[in-house]
């Protein structure tokens, strides 16, 4: 799975001995053989480029095209109620853009638009209401953006290393932009009950993906979302109306948001009893975990993202995450643990939202164990497997929060192994 590129390192090592000392160690090295790159007149100088309608709206370039969404095809037994993986170990930044932001359907995406678009709010409100996607434009509508993790992401990785590449094992992640107006809104419109302390959330699919969600997290944060990164939900993420619920479990996130109802107790539905609870040791499971805790991932490098120079200056990098706050600190190990650095944040961290980390080193070029871990400003610090084994027990799929770690290996590729 891994691309090793060894013929490329050692094209550039051949070139690197030829050129003067300390090359390798710079950023660029100095050739000494002219470069045809620029001594030569190039195709793409020597002609006209695409006219400004060629791609009325545009797509990665060719050369990005392994830079997509990816299934595990033995997870699930088939694509329609399944899951697939943001390319998370090939992006940069915090935003994920929408093309390639993980999916995840319990019935397949389905095309509904803005004309057939019908949004219920009924239960114990004084006034019954059906909202048109033209409605919900009239609503004062918010931006934020926040993360959205499936609880399941890192689930395969509870008895051991088994996936081979970050998109695999923490790539059930997306973060976005998001515009829409607040639940609360809504609700006060409807003119909700006071014996309404919950709202049960359901969409427009077969699946329906029914979800009881408390009445004080409905009138805190709750989007009713119709715009991601500035333009349209994708149909695969809910297009028209999704829910945004910040910080919490993917699967409370409802798309294609058909009805909202004003209940006195949750429904115990089987989308928050048979699945999306914990089994612990003893074989009880723990219920309403809704919150994500905190968790990092180095995306690079990664498995599927090897070092491609050797020895010298090296970018390593990741994202950090917590449902519950902001990220405020994120330590970096290049020993599995035995000793920590504080890696540089490129921005501070935002509640609810991926932040992302920088370390800039030295590489000797010996082997690492590459761990990252993040704390958040509830004073929380992202536990070590073992530590989340000695509470969770072994049973668990759902929020797998441990620290990863990846052995990188001297030739720059690395594989995903267990330090707990
Ligand atoms: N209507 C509906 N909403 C849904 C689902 C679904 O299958 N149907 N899947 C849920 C789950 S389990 C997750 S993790 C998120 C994934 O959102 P995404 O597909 O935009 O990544 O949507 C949630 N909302
Ligand atoms: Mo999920």
């Amino acid at each position: 799975m891994a691309p090793r590129k060894k013929t490329n390192r050692r094209a550039f090592l051949r070139g690197a001995a030829t050129a003067s000392l300390g090359a390798m160690a710079a950023r660029g090295a100095t050739a000494q053989a002219p470069d045809p790159l620029i001594t030569d007149p190039q195709p793409w100088a020597q002609g006209l480029g695409d006219g400004v309608d060629v791609t009325p709206y545009g797509l990665p370039i060719r050369f990005e095209d392994d830079v997509v969404r990816r299934n595990v095809p033995w997870l699930t037994a088939d694509t329609i109620s399944s899951i697939n993986f943001t390319p998370i170990h090939a992006l940069d930044g915090t935003i994920t853009p929408q093309g390639c932001a993980f999916e995840r359907h319990h019935s397949g995406a389905i095309e509904l638009s803005k004309q057939d678009y019908r949004l219920m709010l009924n239960g114990l409100v004084d006034r019954p209401l059906v909202f048109t996607y033209a409605d919900l434009e009239r609503f004062p509508r918010e931006n934020h953006v926040y993360f959205c993790e499936c609880a399941a992401n890192s689930g395969m990785e509870w008895a051991g290393a088994q996936l081979n590449g970050a998109q695999f094992t923490h790539g059930m992640i997306h973060n976005m932009e998001y515009t829409g107006v607040p639940l609360r809104l809504l609700l006060e419109e409807a003119g909700y009950d006071t014996a309404g302390k919950w709202v049960y959330v359901e969409g427009a699919d077969a699946s329906s993906n029914g979800r009881s969600i408390p009445m004080d997290k409905a009138l805190d944060d709750v989007l009713v979302a119709f715009k991601a990164n500035g333009e349209a939900l994708r149909k695969e993420h809910g297009y028209p109306v999704r829910l945004v619920v910040p910080g919490w479990e993917g699967n409370l996130w409802v798309k294609w948001l058909r009805r909202i109802e004003v209940t006195d107790a949750p429904v115990e539905s089987r989308e928050e009893t048979s699945k999306y609870t914990d089994t612990l040791a003893d074989g009880t499971s723990r219920k309403w975990t809704w919150e994500m805790d905190a968790k990092s991932v180095i995306t690079a490098p990664s498995p599927q993202s090897p070092v491609p120079h050797g020895a010298g200056p090296l970018v390593i990098t990741g994202l950090a995450w917590s449902g519950r706050g902001a990220i405020t600190r994120v330590d970096v190990s290049t020993d599995g643990g035995a000793s920590w650095q504080t890696a540089r944040l490129a921005q501070p961290g935002t509640p609810m939202a991926l932040t992302r980390f920088y370390l800039d080193v030295q590489w000797d070029g010996a082997e690492m164990l590459l761990q990252s871990r993040a704390m958040d400003d509830t004073g929380y610090v992202q536990p070590t497997k073992t530590q989340l084994r000695d509470v969770r027990g072994l049973n668990s799929i759902y929020h797998n929060n441990g620290i990863q770690t990846w052995w990188l290996h001297k030739d720059g590729s690395v594989e995903n192994v267990e330090v707990s």
